[in-house]
């Protein structure tokens, strides 16, 4: 058995969700509980300033999400297939959505009223998402996924405390079919004990005290592995590309907006695998009227064979998975997903400082963009690279690299400048993404005045 050790706060929180699956799997593991007094000293610690922080042998892991799916795949709680893994993925990213407007609600943006948050988490958030949630697993044979427990269950059930409380309320009293799986899990022998014996904290003393508030608000990240070096093989990926093509191909059909943001990570790994697809492309103005046709709302939705998917992650995940992108087992694959989670988290930072509809909020949020986190991230993405060989993770190009350089565009039209230029590692690997044929030829055959900005300018 390998030896884990779980860092988190002394609450349940996302780190609940590790500890579910580690007592699922009949694991021990030290349950390290960190106080609100000890934080500052242990930030710096972590490989991106926030818990949970797992260690496998030594090797420290990171994203809550990324982890509970190795976990799930370690316990036999994965899908059957990789469709199955997409179904999961997708819930899973979905539940962290919904979890996201619970953070949001406690930590409210600048300016924004407390109790108008709360009010609309209740009374439109959790309906839109449980109503949706209650469908799929009714659908599904009482679980999200297939008619059997999987990891995503677990995460869900383990979320329930913490939900709970940031709104007041029992938030599955109106959804008896998500209560029941939540028994359900519940009820398993191994849960059942932990429930029992977990040390009860998190009082709402402690978490007025800040504790709590300060957990919730923690987009959990980080880095800090020990590296599987591999020589780069470009060959095997192109000689693959090829051989794909003599398969039948199934029909791909994507729909995401007139412009790059997170639509073209899809669009790039969907080319890199010589599929044609329907590249269906929405303007602002439709899109009141297409909102409303997609099943949470928003956008990139890829259809395969007639079948709905959505949550870009978890689409680009599977089409790696398809196109050989993947790590070469499962612990590549859980630092994989673990830079792709953390991307994703610098990603919304952008989107964070984008949007607020007061100028001066807005100006402020972009500043601390341009000069906090941007200086943040991008040294330990440079740092990453470099101890990588030139790519994110084992030293050849994985659908991480793809996530990232797909990004730069929209990422780059928000600031209005370059954010790579001074890291030559992460502008370096840019470049041989952009020198992979298939990728040449897309970027120089893209719809153009596609940028974030223009986009919203209505250009
Ligand atoms: N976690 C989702 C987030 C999707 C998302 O927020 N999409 C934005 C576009 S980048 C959207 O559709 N916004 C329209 C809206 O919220 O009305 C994913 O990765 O697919």
């Amino acid at each position: 058995m390998p030896h884990y050790k779980l860092s988190y706060f002394g609450t349940v929180g996302i780190g609940e969700s590790i500890r579910f699956l580690l007592k699922y799997g009949g694991q021990d593991f030290e349950d390290i509980r960190n106080g609100i007094e000890e934080w500052p000293k242990i930030k710096p610690t972590t490989p991106y300033g926030v818990l949970p922080v797992l260690e496998i042998d030594g090797e420290v892991h990171h994203q809550s999400l990324a982890i509970c799916r190795y976990l799930g795949r370690e316990f036999n709680l994965a899908g059957k297939d990789s469709l199955e893994n997409l179904r999961i993925d997708t819930m899973a990213d979905t539940i962290n959505d919904y979890r996201l407007v619970f953070t949001q609600t406690i930590w409210p943006p600048n300016g924004e009223d407390k109790s108008k948050k709360l009010e609309s988490l209740i009374n439109e958030h959790i309906p839109y998402y449980l109503t949706k949630f209650a469908e799929q697993v009714k659908k599904n044979g009482g679980y999200f996924v297939g008619g059997k427990v999987t990891w995503v269950d677990v995460y869900f059930a383990s979320l329930k405390p913490y939900l709970d409380f940031v709104a007041g309320f029992d938030t599955l009293k109106d959804y008896p079919i998500l209560k029941e799986l939540t028994e359900k899990i519940y009820a398993i022998p191994n849960i059942k004990k932990w429930i029992e014996e977990r040390p009860t904290r998190c009082s709402l003393r402690e978490y007025l005290a800040g504790l709590c508030a300060t957990i919730t608000m923690l987009i959990i990240t980080g880095n800090g592995f020990k590296y599987d070096l591999q020589p780069i093989n470009s060959n095997i990926r192109y000689s693959f590309v090829e051989h794909r093509e003599e398969e039948k191909m199934p029909h791909y059909k994507l729909r995401y907006f007139a412009t790059t943001g997170i639509g073209e990570s899809i669009r790039f790994l969907l080319k890199y695998g010589g599929q044609d697809f329907e590249d269906v492309r929405y303007d602002l103005h439709d899109w009141p009227k297409i909102k409303p046709t997609t099943p949470y709302g928003v956008l990139p939705v890829l259809e395969i064979d007639g079948e709905v998917h959505h949550q870009s992650l978890a689409i680009c995940r599977y089409l790696a998975k398809e196109f050989k992108l993947t790590g070469k087992d499962s612990l590549e694959d859980l630092r994989i997903d673990t830079i792709a989670d953390t991307i994703n988290d610098y990603r919304i930072v952008f989107i964070r400082a984008m949007f607020p509809p007061d100028a001066a909020d807005r100006a402020q949020k972009m500043e601390s963009l341009v000069s906090e986190h941007m200086p943040y991230y991008l040294p330990k993405f440079e740092e990453q690279v470099k101890k990588n060989g030139g790519y994110f993770v084992g030293g050849k190009v994985t659908w991480a690299d793809f996530y990232f350089v797909a990004l730069k565009s929209y990422l780059d039209s928000i600031v209005e400048f370059d954010t790579l230029k001074d890291y030559p590692a992460l502008k370096e690997l840019t470049e041989k993404v952009y020198a992979i044929p298939s990728i040449k030829k897309w970027l120089s055959e893209r719809p153009t005045g596609c940028c974030v900005k223009d986009f919203f300018a209505g250009k």
